[in-house]
């Protein structure tokens, strides 16, 4: 099987790479990544050796590249975006052009080149704010942030093109995702990052909002099941089944980070802020995938990670992050309560 993961240098992607090359019919494994500022060529160092694996810096947007690269692969697996709520609010240009026309071009080569299987990476956050129960993948999209939009806007372009010219898409919705190597610029690495430091973390609202918390390993096992048995055509919701509020959870990271729960400061809430999203995990369930990774042990883990790996992440936050962050943060801190 060969091969080509877009946007491996991030996140999922990566996490994802190190999970194929363990696979025996792996036989070929090209890695394209713009190195956006979410991209760290230190994610996939592991792989410098292996003689199956090719980094292509490059962007999913460029014809010429993508056309050549995606001649000499059987599979495409499409993690590469722009990933961030709050960025998507800020500017929304580059969500447009990469999670929209992006794709386009990626769907477009997969179409010229008879790709046997084309995986849309996804997100909850497409189905927009649910009140009650759980989202299956047949309901409505009804994305409510510009990041939301230009994924939701991604996924059924993908779709489209399987209706339309036959290309074997399947599309995963994951729930949100946490682990080792996340930017902090997401909740749960920013909160660990702040609280080993003594900064203060900044909650966004009443911190009542609900997620459903998925460990980046059983996100990628949700991937690979689709990639290997899924169905074309099909959409997938990958979940972790772990939910809880964002005050509850800044409560864990602190007692795990040994810190004090006067740390936290209630700040002006993110607009259009969804309150709960909550996914129905049982049509890949039926594949035989279930998530392993309890929220406790994962939180454990990570904080771990993390204390362990200062010279991964103290660099970002004390490079171009810290721009963001004064943009992001100053003026909300400096009018945030603390808990009553
Ligand atoms: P990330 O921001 O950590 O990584 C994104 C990667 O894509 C980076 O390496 C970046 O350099 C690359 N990239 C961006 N634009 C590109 C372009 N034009 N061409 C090539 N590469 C480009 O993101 P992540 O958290 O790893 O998310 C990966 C995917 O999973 C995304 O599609 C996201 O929507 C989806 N997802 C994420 C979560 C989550 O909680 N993080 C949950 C569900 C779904
Ligand atoms: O400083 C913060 N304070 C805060 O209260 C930040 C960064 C976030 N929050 C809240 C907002 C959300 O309710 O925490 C929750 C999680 O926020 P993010 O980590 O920004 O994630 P979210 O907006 O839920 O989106 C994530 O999950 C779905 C990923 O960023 C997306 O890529 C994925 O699709």
């Amino acid at each position: 099987m060969r091969v080509m993961v877009t946007g491996g240098a991030g996140f999922i992607g990566s996490a994802f790479v190190h999970r194929l090359a363990i696979r025996t019919d792996l036989t070929a494994l090209t890695v394209l990544d713009k190195l956006t500022y979410a991209g760290n060529l230190a994610n996939l160092a592991d792989f410098a050796d292996d003689p199956r694996y090719r980094f292509v810096h490059g962007d999913i947007n460029d014809v010429d590249l993508v056309d050549q690269l995606a001649k000499d692969a059987d599979c495409i697996v499409n993690f590469a975006a722009e990933s961030h709520v709050d960025r998507s609010i800020e500017a929304a240009d580059a969500f447009v052009t990469t999670d929209v026309h992006g794709v386009f071009t990626l769907l477009e080569a997969a179409r010229r080149h008879s790709i046997s299987r084309f995986v849309q990476v996804s997100t909850d956050e497409v189905y927009g704010d649910v009140v009650t129960g759980s989202s299956r993948e047949g309901d409505a999209l009804r994305p409510r942030s510009p990041y939301a939009a230009s994924k939701a806007g991604g996924d059924l372009l993908a779709l489209a093109y399987h209706t339309t010219h036959g290309v074997p898409v399947i599309v995963t919705r994951g729930s949100n995702t946490y682990g080792p190597r996340q930017y902090p610029e997401k909740v749960i690495p920013l909160f660990i990052t702040n609280a080993i430091d003594g900064e203060l973390l900044p909650l966004y609202g009443d911190g009542q909002q609900v997620r459903d918390w998925l460990h980046v390993d059983d996100h990628c096992a949700g991937v690979e099941a689709v990639l290997v048995q899924g169905s074309p055509g099909e959409t997938y919701n990958i979940a972790g089944g772990a939910s809880l509020t964002n005050l509850e959870l800044t409560h864990q990271l602190l007692r795990l980070t040994d810190r004090p729960v006067s740390l936290v400061r209630h700040v002006t809430d993110r607009l259009a802020h969804d309150r709960r999203y909550s996914l129905d995990a049982s049509k890949l369930m039926s594949l035989g995938w279930a998530p392993r990774v309890s929220l406790e042990d994962g939180l454990v883990s990570t904080v771990a990670w993390y204390q362990d790996n200062e010279d991964w992440w103290r660099p970002i936050k004390s490079g171009a992050f810290r721009d963001y962050y004064r943009r992001q943060y100053a003026d909300r801190l400096a009018g945030g309560r603390a808990p009553q």
